[in-house]
């Protein structure tokens, strides 16, 4: 028999659910859940601040609404996983020695790295998702950087614990003595960490997966818009409700010395194409639209020979980091890549882009140019 405080000490710690068993596997679902979205937030990086080894195909049209939707959805997963990951292990992280060998201070050090970088990236993708920016520094930069500090944690992190890991695993999840009723099972927690991980993903998903827009809680920008699609800035927001609407616009189109301004009638003129292309916002909501417009390759052809080369778009919104943006020449190139001048059969909304946008095959939202202004061929 037990006696005095030893035996409460001991009992309480058999009667919990906390512990490596459970720590560890709730670990390989958080570890994958962070992995995919790191994967899948690099891409999204480089898409968008393209080095110059970086490729990223027109087709398929959906991959990027593919690889952002499972950015955010395997983010959001990742939150109450690592809610239980810190209960199961809570008790260890305040164990003494706090310092104490190199290799425990390593040890330490990246738990608390790891936690901070992890917490940081969650909150902060959460928050940008809700487009709620209570902090002052640039997300896109924090967020990215703040991403391989995480990931380089977690790398020493799991070296540092592979041998516990794996004993962890071989163990049974069944509590050993059959005589400790625990007050929570083992089993129980990592059932309710998996219900809370579906939960998470399931209110985010129907941002992106049409036939769960139903369950899309913690979307914002799901379904709502004009023409059927949401809208991210509206023109008031962005400044161009009179520009948009003067007689004076012109749609300018420069290549090497030549240039030639189009009315939106122009445009209209010209011959028009169809297109079926997603609008894939950075923050993961998506929807798909039949969009008409001139061909890229057409207008060009109309000022001048277009012999390649990266184009630039700029709006005629001035304000803002989301003015302009710069199309690779293998999205140019592609037939579906439009100035689009209508949405779903009917003349794009101003919040749409109204006289003209730019819209092209597998590109993040934000690189989708509305309220065109200006194209450039750029040498
Ligand atoms: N000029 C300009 N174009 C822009 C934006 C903007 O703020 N300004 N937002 C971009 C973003 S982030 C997205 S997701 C898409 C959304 O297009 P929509 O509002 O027509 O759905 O437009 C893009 N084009
Ligand atoms: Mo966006």
């Amino acid at each position: 028999m037990r006696i005095g405080g030893q035996a409460v000490t001991s009992r309480l710690l058999v009667t919990t659910a906390r512990g490596p068993e459970v720590a560890s596997r709730v670990g390989i679902a958080l570890g994958s859940a962070i992995l995919l979205c790191f994967i899948t937030g690099l891409l999204s990086h480089w898409i968008q601040h393209p080095p110059s080894w970086f490729w990223w195909p027109a087709h398929p049209v959906w991959l990027y609404r593919v690889t952002q939707g499972t950015h955010v959805i395997s983010g959001v997963v990742a939150i109450p996983l690592l809610l239980v990951k810190l209960w199961a292990v809570y008790p260890r992280l305040f164990q003494r020695p706090i310092i104490g060998s190199p290799l425990r201070i390593l040890e330490r050090g990246s738990i608390a790295i790891l936690v901070g970088a992890v917490l940081f990236q969650l909150s902060t993708g959460l928050l940008n998702i809700a487009q709620y920016y209570p902090w002052k520094f640039f997300f896109t930069t924090a967020h990215y950087a703040m991403a391989y500090v995480a990931i380089g944690a977690l790398a020493v992190h799991l070296s540092v614990k592979l041998p516990i890991i794996r004993d962890a695993l071989q163990r049974s999840l069944v509590e050993p003595d059959p005589e400790v009723r625990p007050h929570i099972s083992r089993r129980a927690v990592l059932t309710g960490a998996g219900l809370a991980a579906v939960a998470a993903g399931f209110a985010v998903a129907g941002q992106t997966i049409p036939f769960l827009r139903w369950a899309a809680v913690l979307a914002p920008r799901s379904g709502h818009g004009p023409q059927g699609v949401p809208v991210n800035r509206s023109a008031v927001a962005a400044g161009i409700g009179e520009p948009a609407s003067d007689p004076g616009y012109r749609l300018t189109v420069t290549m090497g010395d030549r240039k030639r301004g189009f009315t939106r009638d122009e445009l209209l003129s010209l011959p028009q194409t169809r297109a079926r292309l997603p609008i894939a916002c950075v923050e993961g909501w998506s929807a798909g639209a039949d969009w008409s417009g001139v061909r890229l390759l057409d207008l060009l052809a109309v000022v001048g020979d277009y012999s390649g080369g990266d184009i630039r778009f700029r709006s005629l919104e001035r304000t803002g980091i989301y003015g302009s943006s710069v199309l690779p020449q293998r999205h140019a190139i592609d037939d579906s890549t439009l100035v689009a001048l209508t949405i779903n059969g009917e003349t794009l909304d101003l919040d749409h882009g109204y006289p003209c946008r730019l819209i092209a095959p597998n590109r993040p939202g934000v690189l989708q140019t509305k309220w065109l202004s200006e194209i450039e061929v750029l040498p």
